[in-house]
């Protein structure tokens, strides 16, 4: 055994010490494995299969009721020296974290099978991928991850020549929310995490590793680990752009991913790579190239339909496990805005009562393979991944923050990111509506002090002068009465055309204190249903409003102390000075 393999079995042995689990079964991600989970969860209630007509080889799985987000309350940074961890993130010292979990985990496996789930984030031979190995007593995990990740057999072949792998451990516990805890420790590159099934908190694979340790040893490595979408943008010439767009949760990342452009758009094409996650490297020429660490989609459910994102309707009428979602008469699933059917049982299995609030979760959850998306693109498994043309930012923001507009250059765009706010959303728990700071939409992500992390940002410009552009857009302006000004969904393709002829220098655009904004008739709003003052509107800088902002970012920003780079503060004070200027 090499001694990577030798250090697993170690950890495996002394987890099971602790837990005390009924049996142990290593995964090897096979069909056989897949489908004996499925039929064995099926018969104990955990999945209720759905309509085998209608949708074939899918299943609904309840969670309980107390468990149906991430919970940010609940999820800590164990970093030696708490600065590390930063403002950003709740702390705790590492002793003190394992001290705690040692006693959760004490036992926490009795009557229960131990799965070991060795996975690999990225292609399986991509020199940009990550190994990890999840220790987990939840059937429903396991399923998960192996339609998340590259899980099972392959995986521990690449852990075995590589020999590094991040350690994560989870035990779904009492579900008890007074004895839950996701936490993190960079510096010994695990993850622990108990008394939740719900995804986020987990499938470790996803936003604890994916995210959180990846960004740390993206610092450690020079790249980057990032909580953006991943396209290919095909023009009808046949040439293709890749962008990666940063919105926080719930803002539309999986149906911009997956956009059918629309009919006034002929021979456009959305190639699609991934819709959460996307990892950052220079190559050795510069580029900036990147990745899906995922392989599937755990995509929110409500809102989905032919309209708003067909390639994902379509794709989850087959081989997909939904949680939380509604039940119909004849067992199909339903949620808000579906369109058709209607509900007759709840998310919690009730019987549906418009009183008892929405029948599917707001956070109600797909969870499917990415090959089986219509939209697919062929470089989704790449090893080298795919260059990047333009990296955007976005929120969700009723007032201010224009349709779009891009950075002076690459730190006037780390400020942009860092300045980055949204209103919040069911992804997580807490209030919805209240509009938050989320810098680079990794507020709940980044795994160590924003300070450091927008220092990093900011280095790539010394290691490259073959960087992307960096773009604002913001899909969510609304009127008075609360409509939205920008239709939104395929339409947005007119915009990412701009952006893309922003990046080949085909277009000019107006110079404003906050950055470049198209000039109304470089907007094609053929077929489009708006008024020019509409345009004008998504398209206006507020001086006084945008000053403002530029206060609050400031506020923000000042409470990372020390750790704030200069360089950051210099590019918020040009801002201030234009604004000055034209107000
Ligand atoms: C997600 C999230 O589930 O961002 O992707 O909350
Ligand atoms: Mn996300």
């Amino acid at each position: 055994m090499t001694s990577s393999l030798t250090a697993l079995q170690d950890w495996v042995d002394s987890v099971a010490r602790l837990t005390q689990p009924e049996d142990i079964h290593w995964c090897t991600g096979s069909d056989a494995e897949y489908k004996r989970l499925i039929n064995e969860m099926t018969r104990s209630g955990d999945l209720v299969p759905l309509d085998p007509q209608n949708y074939p080889h899918c299943y609904l799985h309840r969670s309980h009721p107390s468990d149906v987000a991430r919970v940010e309350h609940l999820t800590y940074i164990c970093t030696v020296n708490k600065e590390d961890a930063g403002p950003n993130n709740l702390w705790m010292d590492p002793a003190d974290a394992h001290r705690k979990l040692d006693d959760l985990f004490d036992g926490a496996m009795q009557g229960r099978v131990m799965y070991v789930v060795p996975y690999c984030m990225g292609p399986i031979d991509s020199p940009y991928s990550r190994l990890g190995v999840e220790i987990t007593d939840s059937p429903y995990v396991v399923v998960s991850m192996r339609i998340m990740t590259r899980m099972g057999a392959a995986a521990l072949k690449r852990i075995e020549q590589d020999g590094k792998f991040v350690k994560g451990l989870h035990s779904i516990g009492d579900l008890d929310p007074e004895r839950r805890f996701i936490m993190h420790f960079p510096e010994e590159l695990s993850i622990q995490s108990i008394g939740s099934g719900y995804g986020g908190n987990a499938l470790l694979g996803k936003k604890c590793h994916a995210l959180r340790i990846a960004s740390w040893q993206a610092r450690e490595e020079g790249w980057l680990a990032e909580h953006m979408l991943l396209v290919g943008v095909e023009n009808p010439q046949g040439e293709i752009h890749y962008i990666a767009c940063a919105f926080p949760s719930a803002c539309g990342k999986t149906n911009l991913a997956m956009l059918i452009p629309p009919a006034s758009l002929p021979g456009w094409k959305i190639w699609t790579l991934g819709d959460d996650i996307a990892w950052l490297h220079l190559d050795k020429d510069g580029v900036l190239r990147a990745i899906n660490p995922e392989a599937g989609y755990f995509g929110v459910v409500p809102g989905t339909n032919a309209k708003t994102n067909k390639n994902a309707y379509d794709m989850i009428h087959s081989d997909t496990i939904f949680t939380n979602v509604a039940l119909t008469e004849d067992n199909q699933p339903w949620w808000e805005d579906k369109k058709v059917g209607t509900p007759a049982l709840d998310w919690q299995g009730r019987k549906y009562e418009p009183g008892n609030g929405p029948a599917a979760h707001p956070n109600s959850r797909f969870t499917i393979s990415a090959k089986k998306n219509p939209s697919y693109s062929q470089l989704a498994e790449a090893p080298e991944g795919v260059p990047i043309a333009a990296l955007i930012f976005g929120g969700r923001r009723k007032e201010l923050a224009p349709l779009v507009y891009e950075a002076r250059d690459w730190r006037h765009g780390v400020l942009v990111g860092a300045g980055v706010a949204s209103e919040t959303t069911a992804a997580a728990t807490g209030a919805v509506g209240v509009v938050r700071r989320d810098p680079m939409a990794m507020k709940p992500f980044c795994g160590y002090n924003f300070g450091d992390y927008w220092m990093h940002w900011l280095s790539f410009a010394d290691k490259s002068d073959k960087l992307p552009r960096i773009f604002h857009v913001n899909w969510f302006r609304q009127d008075k009465s609360g409509k939205f000004l920008w239709p939104g969904f395929g339409e947005n393709l007119r915009v990412l055309r701009w952006i893309i002829d922003r990046c080949e220098n085909r277009i000019g655009a107006r110079e404003t204190p906050i950055g470049f904004l198209p000039l109304r008739s470089d907007i094609d709003t053929r077929d489009l249903d708006i008024k020019p003052e509409i345009l004008d509107e998504l398209l206006s800088v507020d001086v006084s409003r945008w000053q403002q902002e530029m206060a609050s970012v400031l506020d923000y920003l000042e409470g990372f102390g020390d750790r704030l780079p200069a360089d950051l503060l210099k590019a918020h004070e040009q801002v201030v000075e234009a604004l000055q200027k034209a107000g």
